[in-house]
């Protein structure tokens, strides 16, 4: 007899995600969408896909009908289906990597595989380079040229976002922390300074025997392909196209060495000025006497800051901001610590957009530790078509207050996002608005407006006296759109006069306010409240890239609403 191949949700979506993507690529119309569509559905099922299947209930999940039903059934029956291997045969080898490269698309991409066998990047720039292109049917050597300027523009400048890398590098860190030939070991680079976005992970480590060390570093599941493997320094390349770069150092350079790993360039030139001034050298292997060529620290940071007549700098303060100077005054700001945090104040649910019901979500908030969490889903409009009416607001309320029995010592604040509409007002009456306990607003739309008018709105919309929290106020997305053109100095200025708060939104892509705007807005004593914007359970853990990037704005725990016990927040919001 044979035995059913294993298979389960994820290998089911993944399945329909390839033959999405393969479509796409051949140019089909809707039918890409299907299968994504159902992919997702299928992900997110809190069922085994397999129960349902044998219930017949297949058609019952979002997007399947009677033609998927029936491809799910020979996936859980096989273990493959058919038609997805039949479209990868129709597909040359490499065409769905090289589609997606910029300015080439599914087309070019075909006629590159066909006739030149190419495969992947690395071909693509070397037939590019060797002039083997422009002859091609379609292209030409201006193609030729842009092929090879994105291609260098993407090696060079492809930055990945801190919330995608920080869960990685730390899992890195904790299967190499774990090998007894570990001693001490450390983010180091921007990753530990918590920028916004990391250009490669660098790791600083002691080993009585780095070889080991090394050995398990690059052969890590993770890892793609091993770029340089050697004693004091292995490179690797994760299969996200992530680099990740491990150095071994000995343990009285360990401290010397993480200063200047972690950087910033900027911030370690200011400080080798300081040790010049002493005439001593610093250096990755420590500071030394000029004149004597004694090395005089170098085993412990605090020790290298110490030596140079300063305080311990937190990472997230070392980009040459000032933090010097006011080091050297004793004036570092006291930032806000990772575990000050006592709720999340922009949380949605499966009201809205959300993956997770109000009572899931509180649940998970409380399992973190913290005391009160604030749902806030999106008011409907055209933006949102899944929000809320006004009168689904009043219900949810309802429900947040039944919510609310159920727990002790822990408190669901009721809320909403409501946006900013182009004339400044909100989109959700003020009599609703009165009744809630916290009120975001946030700008979605008309986001390109000119400076004047933008500024307006926003101003406008402080007035509104419900109004307590600013959502994500400049709108960007990292790498993908720019802020809005806003006079920040006015809003600032207005926020802090008003009493309105400005969040700082911890979704990787948003982190906004930025670090810099954050910086900026202190100095008009703004106060601000830290958001997840989770849309699922999991994603309350975007709080930390929140707090980094306050603490990076040099905000202390006093800034920061929700860092206050539930009663003087309610004072706060008025609520
Ligand atoms: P990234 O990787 O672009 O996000 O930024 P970082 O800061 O991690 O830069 P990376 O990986 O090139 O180098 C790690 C650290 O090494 C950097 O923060 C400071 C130090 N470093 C690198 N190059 C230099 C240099 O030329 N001079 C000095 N003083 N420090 C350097
Ligand atoms: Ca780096
Ligand atoms: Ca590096
Ligand atoms: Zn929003």
């Amino acid at each position: 007899m044979e035995t059913p191949p294993l298979v389960n949700n994820t290998r089911v979506a993944a399945i329909f995600y390839e033959v999405s993507e393969i479509l796409k690529i051949k140019g089909e119309k809707f039918k890409p969408q299907a299968y994504a569509k159902a992919a997702h559905a299928i992900e997110t099922l809190p069922e085994d896909i397999a129960d349902i299947s044998k219930r017949e209930k297949l058609e019952e999940i979002p997007g399947v009908g009677t033609h998927l039903a029936v491809k799910i059934k020979e996936i859980l029956n096989t273990g493959h289906l058919e038609y997805l291997e039949n479209l990868r045969q129709e597909l040359p080898p490499g065409v769905r990597e090289l589609a997606e490269l910029e300015g080439i698309g599914p087309k070019k991409a075909i006629i590159l595989s066909r006739e030149l066998g190419i495969t992947n990047k690395e071909g693509l720039e070397n037939a590019a380079k060797a002039g083997q292109i422009r002859d091609l049917p379609g292209f030409g050597e201006l193609s030729e040229k842009n092929i090879l300027r994105s291609i260098m523009a993407k090696n060079k400048g492809r930055r990945f976002l801190l919330g995608q890398v920080l869960p990685v590098a730390q899992d890195i860190v904790q299967q190499l922390v774990a090998l007894p030939a570990t001693k001490q070991i450390s983010l180091a680079g921007s990753l530990r300074r918590k920028k916004e976005t990391i250009g490669d992970v660098d790791i600083l480590a002691t080993s009585p025997e780095p070889g080991k060390v090394m050995d398990v570093f690059c052969s890590l599941s993770s890892v793609d392909r091993v770029l340089a493997r050697g004693p004091t320094r292995s490179s690797v390349v994760l299969a996200t196209g992530l680099q990740v770069d491990l150095r071994v150092v000995k343990e009285d350079q360990y401290g010397a060495a993480l200063q200047y790993f972690t950087g910033s360039k900027d911030h370690n030139i200011s400080l080798r000025w300081l040790a010049l001034e002493r005439n001593w050298k610093l250096n990755e292997y420590g500071i030394s006497d000029l004149s004597t060529g004694k090395k005089i620290a170098g085993k412990s940071e605090d020790e290298v800051y110490r030596m140079l007549g300063l305080p311990f700098i937190e990472p997230e303060l070392r980009e040459n901001r000032g933090e010097i100077e006011a080091a050297q005054k004793g004036s570092l700001p006291d930032i806000v610590p990772y575990t000050a945090v006592r709720g999340d104040l922009h949380v949605h649910t499966s009201w809205s957009d959300g993956k997770n019901t109000v009572l899931e979500m509180a649940e998970a908030a409380k399992s973190r530790g913290y005391e009160y969490i604030a749902i806030c889903d999106h008011a409907k409009s055209p933006q949102f078509p899944r929000g809320l009416t006004e009168k689904q607001v009043v219900e949810q309320g309802k429900e947040i207050e039944r919510v609310n029995r159920t727990f002790d010592g822990f408190e669901v604040l009721s809320g909403t996002e409501c946006s900013i509409n182009d004339d400044g007002t909100l989109d959700i009456g003020n009599t609703t608005l009165q009744d809630l306990d916290v009120v975001v607003a946030s700008v979605h739309s008309s986001l390109k407006m000119p400076k004047n008018v933008m500024t307006q709105r926003m101003l406008a919309a402080m007035q509104n006296e419900h109004l307590d929290i600013i959502g994500h106020p400049t709108g960007r997305i990292i790498q993908q759109r720019e802020p809005v053109d806003l006079d920040l100095t006015a809003f600032f200025r207005t926020a802090a006069e008003l009493l309105v708060i400005l969040e700082i939104n911890a979704f990787p892509n948003r982190l906004d306010l930025s670090d810099i705007n954050c910086m900026k807005a202190r100095e008009y004593d703004v106060r601000f409240a830290l958001g997840s914007d989770a849309h699922a359970r999991a994603n309350l853990s975007y709080m930390e890239f929140g707090v980094a990037t306050a603490r990076r704005g040099w905000l202390g725990a006093k800034d920061i609403v929700n860092t206050l016990s539930i009663r003087d927040l309610r004072t706060v919001l008025g609520s």
